[in-house]
């Protein structure tokens, strides 16, 4: 049966659009407008009223980086989701630090740019959030030194996870000459043709 992900490609339904292509997986695209998202229908599939959602069969699942991994495991190929459970660990790692570590503060910048009227800005919010990004950004600089990608020398849902939060500093850009490895490395996941093709997702 094929699997249905929920939400517009302008949103967190990014990253497991990302990922189906990544892998090939077959999926349906029920794009949701996000006034639609509190409506009784879809809440049946996420009671959060939030994208994305997976259904997969009789089973449904919300929480993005919950999704991705599910999927890296269900459908992994190449070494996409490592056979070890300390390597499964390390992708759970990098995918929780992301939410937890980065997230909010990029998603801080970015509305305030881009979705925030001139006169609804909060300068402070934004500063605040610019102070906060070198500390993790230099973790992650040191992890990633001397590798291509955080486990090593193959691409996994863990770059894939951390590399789909970390985009949101293209659109706000941000400087990222103070930390080297993580410029090269978001680059290189970027420029995956799984990634691109996610974004002309209708
Ligand atoms: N932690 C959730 C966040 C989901 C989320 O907030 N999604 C946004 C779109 S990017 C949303 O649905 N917003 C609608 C709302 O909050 O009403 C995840 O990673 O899946």
């Amino acid at each position: 049966m094929t699997i249905k992900i929920y939400g517009p490609a302008a949103s967190r339904a990014a990253r497991t659009l990302w990922i189906v292509h990544e892998l090939g997986i077959p999926f349906e695209h029920v794009a949701m407008e996000m006034k639609d998202l509190k409506g009784p229908d879809y809440l049946k599939v996420n009671p959060n009223g939030k994208v994305p959602a997976l259904v997969d069969g009789d089973f449904k699942l919300f929480e993005s980086m919950a999704i991705n991994l599910y999927l890296a495991a269900k459908y992994n190929k190449d070494g996409f989701f490592p056979a070890s459970l300390e390597d499964q660990a390390l992708c759970n790692q990098w995918s929780f630090w992301g939410v937890t570590e980065v997230e909010k503060p990029l998603l801080t910048i970015l509305i305030d740019m881009f979705m925030t009227a001139p006169d609804k800005r909060k300068p402070e919010a934004v500063a605040e959030a610019q102070k906060v990004l070198p500390k993790p950004f230099n973790v992650l600089n040191g992890a990633l030194q001397g590798r291509d990608y955080l486990l090593g020398s193959t691409f996994t849902v863990a770059d894939l996870n951390l590399a789909s939060i970390c985009s949101w500093s293209k659109p706000i850009k941000y400087d990222f000459s103070p930390f080297p490895n993580v410029g090269a490395w978001l680059d290189r996941c970027l420029g995956r043709a799984a990634y691109k093709a996610a974004r002309n997702t209708k």
